[in-house]
């Protein structure tokens, strides 16, 4: 039997972070739908994000992306932060939106523009060092289109020297998270393509350096909970960027296109004492067609839902029927979790946490996406038409 108590203790404390970039407008290569009301600026986007943690409880940090968020002074937005009751998470880097990383970055041939990649990444753990952030998370855009274009080798070692470079002037608690991408931009090498290329950097650079689990980065059919389990087995993984993708990156509401999904990875993170470890549970999304806040508001009671769901899970009678080669009724206990309805079991944790229970219908409620439309003229593309 599980510890209800338990599993509404876990639930209260989980945080998930939310990325600035996915309050501002954002499209895709053909058209950017601009929205009334969005953030004009890096403070502003703040202010959504304080709202998304007030009606949910459990959004406490906002990643940032420079140079999208790139402001004069880091201190006055931490206190900026602060104020709104949120906090400023992980550091993205960009490397991938200048004329001079068009045959990569890190990886570049030219060693003056992996000197300006690397200046760039060491800039963003300065701003780490000024927001108290703990995370460097690094996704390289680098690759090859064409059999022969550069030396597949050549690339790696750069990359390995480049990382080095910046893991060595991380400061105490800092981390270096690496994501991994199957591809786009490139179409025919990408330098970190997958979990194990990401792995075997992270093991050479060190304790502080950890992998990150995109789920929209992998080809399609591919087991992530397996991956999830490998890496926490051997204490590797740094954290997730949740989303949700029904083809290619497609960056929808985590939990939208496969919740089952979700479940199974949140069931491999309970599973590995990913709650207890330094596992960090970010969203990468970005919301084309839809309201932003409340996009983000959905996709954060996605990721409870599929994680009361895998607390909810019998270990015992799981592990009893494994141990019996009972391969119906293991299914069965790990299934009869998912099909739980934890919406009540949610409620309630929030109506504990002194929240509304119901955070969508609290927050269109209380007039602040009324009020913003009202107050903001001209909001921010998110970044990727920029
Ligand atoms: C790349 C990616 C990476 C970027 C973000 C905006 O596809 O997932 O995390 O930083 O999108
Ligand atoms: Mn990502
Ligand atoms: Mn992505």
């Amino acid at each position: 039997m599980t510890e209800l108590a338990a599993v509404k203790a876990a639930l209260r404390t989980q945080a998930v972070e939310t990325p600035s970039w996915a309050y501002g407008n954002s499209g895709t290569r053909f058209k950017v739908f601009a929205q009334a009301g969005v953030p004009r600026d890096p403070f502003e986007k703040l202010d959504d994000a304080g709202k998304v943690h007030e009606f949910t409880g459990v959004a406490p940090t906002v990643a940032l992306h420079i140079p999208w968020d790139r402001v004069d002074d880091y201190a006055a937005l931490s206190a900026h932060a602060a104020d709104r009751g949120v906090r400023i998470g992980a550091v993205n880097s960009n490397t991938f939106q200048d004329d001079d990383y068009r045959l990569g970055s890190i990886c570049h041939p030219d060693a003056a523009v992996r000197r300006k990649a690397v200046d760039h990444l060491l800039e963003c753990v300065g701003i780490m060092d000024a927001t108290g952030s703990r995370d460097l998370k690094l996704w390289f855009a680098d690759g090859t289109n064409y059999p022969g274009q550069d030396d597949i080798r050549s690339r790696q070692d750069r990359l390995a020297e480049g990382l080095a470079e910046v893991y060595e002037r991380l400061g105490e608690g800092q981390r270096m998270l690496l994501e991994y991408k199957l591809f786009e931009p490139a179409f025919y090498t990408t330098d970190v393509p997958d979990w194990g290329t990401a792995y075997a950097h992270c093991l050479k650079l060190g304790e502080k350096a950890k992998v990150v689990v995109d789920t929209g980065h992998h080809a399609p059919g591919t087991n992530i909970e397996f991956i999830v389990a490998s890496l926490l087995r051997e204490g590797k993984l740094g954290g997730f960027d949740f989303n949700s993708r029904f083809y290619a990156d497609d960056d929808l509401m985590a939990g939208a296109a496969d919740p089952f999904q979700l479940f199974r990875i949140m069931y491999e993170v309970v599973r590995g004492g990913g709650f207890s470890s330094d596992v960090a549970f970010m969203l990468d999304q970005c919301h084309n067609i839809e309201g932003k806040i409340p996009a983000i508001i959905r996709s954060v009671m996605n990721v409870q839902e599929a994680t009361a769901k895998a607390l909810l899970v019998d270990a015992e009678a799981l592990a009893a029927a494994q141990a019996d080669g009972d391969v119906l009724e293991a299914n069965a206990v790990l299934m009869d979790a998912y099909n739980t309805d934890v919406r009540p079991l949610l409620r309630e944790v929030r109506g504990e946490m002194g929240l509304d229970p119901e955070p969508m219908k609290a927050y269109r409620a209380c007039g602040w996406g009324e009020k913003v439309v009202a107050e903001r003229v001209g909001g921010q593309q998110a970044g990727w038409g920029a």
